[in-house]
Order: structure tokens, then sequence, then C-alpha cells
């Protein structure tokens, strides 16, 4: 168990997830960002209610990540998310922002980066979210790249996500993945998944199709001494897939509008995220949660199997 002093910074567990790390069970972090910038409520909370029980429902543990009041929350309480998912003035906290949120006792969401920084001082190795950060179109002129890809360089977490959103530029992302020794790992498919579509036409490098062979590799991995994430790359399930052309008109408009209102920084991902949900009148958010749902239950399998090993 780590201690408060040990970690100079007190992590407030909840009881499950206190007794499941107690006990070397199976537990898989969940951001907050996408509880506080990725989704209106009341469709915010009913989300992060679902994907705490399917992952429940494998039979692992459920770890949503926030921070409330400068505390910082490894596992929350129905009545915690309650309460989250209706704050105003909520921070968007990368590895950046952290601190601050800390030091001031404000509120704040975690991104992947900042999820992946807490749930290592937890001692929790998998973590779900729908998608990740990472090189925005034009990042050649503006210089804007996700830290969720330098966090996946350094920090022993692996994500499980339906990849990366095309207001990405994704053959980018996948070379600055490379270039951070950062595995991505299809789950049942060759290719790299583009969120609303299973399938960006990016060959992958890796290929697995079973939990435990993630599990073996991402401890030999660790084992090996090679520290940084590792993406397991879950294509939305095909029931739940956009229109490619559809979406991909809808990201161009994104794109240009943020660009006519001089959206930039952090800013600039809630800001897509928020135009691309009301241009496509709520389809893009069906097919969201979907793919959050999904890929915590892959995430499960995987803690499952790697907390066996
Ligand atoms: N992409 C999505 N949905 C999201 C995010 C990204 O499709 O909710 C959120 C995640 O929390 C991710 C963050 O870590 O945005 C990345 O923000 P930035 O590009 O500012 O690093
Ligand atoms: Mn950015």
């Amino acid at each position: 168990m780590i201690s408060a002093i040990e970690m100079k910074i007190t992590l407030q567990f909840s009881d499950e997830v206190r007794d499941a790390l107690e006990h070397n069970k199976a537990v898989v972090a969940l951001e907050s960002t996408i509880i506080s910038h990725g989704m209106p409520y009341p469709q915010n909370l009913e989300v992060a209610d679902e994907v705490e029980n399917v992952v429940r429902e494998h039979g692992a543990v459920p770890a949503t990540i926030a921070i409330l009041d400068g505390v910082v929350h490894v596992g929350m309480s129905h009545d915690l998310l309650v309460s989250f998912a209706q704050r105003k003035n909520v921070m968007k906290c990368s590895r950046r922002d952290l601190a601050l949120a800390v030091s001031g006792k404000l509120d704040g969401a975690t991104t992947v980066a900042a999820t992946m920084i807490i749930a290592s001082l937890a001692g929790i190795k998998i973590f779900a979210t729908g998608g990740i950060g990472g090189v925005h179109r034009n990042a050649e002129s503006t210089f804007d790249v996700s830290a969720d890809l330098t966090e996946l360089g350094k920090t022993n977490v692996a994500v499980v996500s339906a990849g990366a959103k095309a207001i990405l530029d994704l053959p980018k992302t996948l070379e600055y993945l490379e270039t951070m020794g950062v595995p991505v790992i299809g789950f049942g498919t060759d290719f790299f998944p583009a969120f609303y579509t299973r399938s960006s036409g990016l060959k992958l490098s890796m290929t697995m199709n079973d939990p435990s062979a993630v599990a073996k590799f991402l401890k030999t991995k660790w084992d090996m001494g090679i520290d940084g994430g590792a993406i397991i790359a879950n294509p939305i399930p095909e029931s739940a897939e956009l229109n490619p052309m559809e979406i991909e008109t809808a990201i161009s408009n994104a794109i240009q509008k943020s660009q006519e209102d001089g959206i930039s920084g952090k800013e600039l991902t809630p800001f897509l995220l928020r135009y691309l949900n009301d241009i496509t009148a709520g389809k893009s958010q069906v097919a969201n949660k979907a793919l959050v749902l999904n890929n915590a239950a892959v995430a499960s399998r995987i803690a499952i199997a790697l907390s066996e090993l």
C-alpha cells in the first residue's frame, strides 16, 4: 500500500480501489476530462457511471481519477461523480497544470497525460479512455503536440483507446509515438483506428488478439526496464461506426471555425470536440459512448490478465 508519507502527497482512494490495490486485484484507471470537457451534463454523468459498471461487470475495479477542491481522488463514489459532473470552472489538467490544481485547491479534470501520472503514483497499470491527444493538423506551424504523447514516452501505464480523432494529424501522431518509443498495439486490427471509424488506413507494426498476449507484452517491456506507456488501439464496434465522409466534413468545418475564432493551446481540443458534437447533432456522442464502453471492457480483460501473471 502506498502511504501518503512515502508519496509526499495524499491520494484519496475509494474503498473499493484501496481494497483492490491491497489485494493485487485488477484495477482500471479512468480519466475525467471526458466528463468535464468531453460531454455535456447529464450525458457525461451517465457515461461516467456506465463505464465504471462495465469495468465491474468484467471483474475489475474502476478508478476514476479527478481533483476536487485540490484533493486527488483515485476512485470516486457515485455521489462524488454526481458532484464533479456538474461543477463549473473545472480546470483541464495535463502534466503542466496538475500542481496548480492541487496547490490552489481547485477542481481539476485529468487528461490522458495527467491520469497516467496519478495512476502510476497509485500503482495502476491499465487505463481506459476514448481517444488520446496527438499531433494537431498544421502542427508544423503551430507546434501543437499533445502532452499525452510525451507522457506515453515515459510513464509506465498502458492506455486502451479507440485510436485518435481525425481532428489530429494521424500519420504525424504515429511518427511522434515511434520517436518516443511508444508501442501501438492494434487489438484485433492491423490498422490504427480513427476513433469514429474503425480504420485510418495507417498500418500498425503490432497486432494482438487476446488480452493475455497484451499483458505478457507489457510485463516483458517493464521487466526489461523499458519505461513508458503503450497504446492498445481498440476500434469502435462496427455497429456504432460513423460515416467517414460525413465525419471528415464535420472535422474540416470544426478546424476552420477554430482558426477563425483564434482558438489555441489547451482550449483547442475541447473546442473541436464541442463543435463536432453540435454539428453531428448528437451522433458523435452516441458513437463516443459506445467506444468508451468497449475500451473499458478490453482494459478490464487486460488488467485481469496482468494481475494473474
Ligand atoms: N480526444 C478525444 N476526446 C477527449 C480528449 C481527446 O477524442 O476527451 C481529451 C483527453 O482527455 C486528452 C485531451 O488527454 O483531450 C488532450 O488534450 P490536449 O490536446 O490539449 O493535450
Ligand atoms: Mn495542445
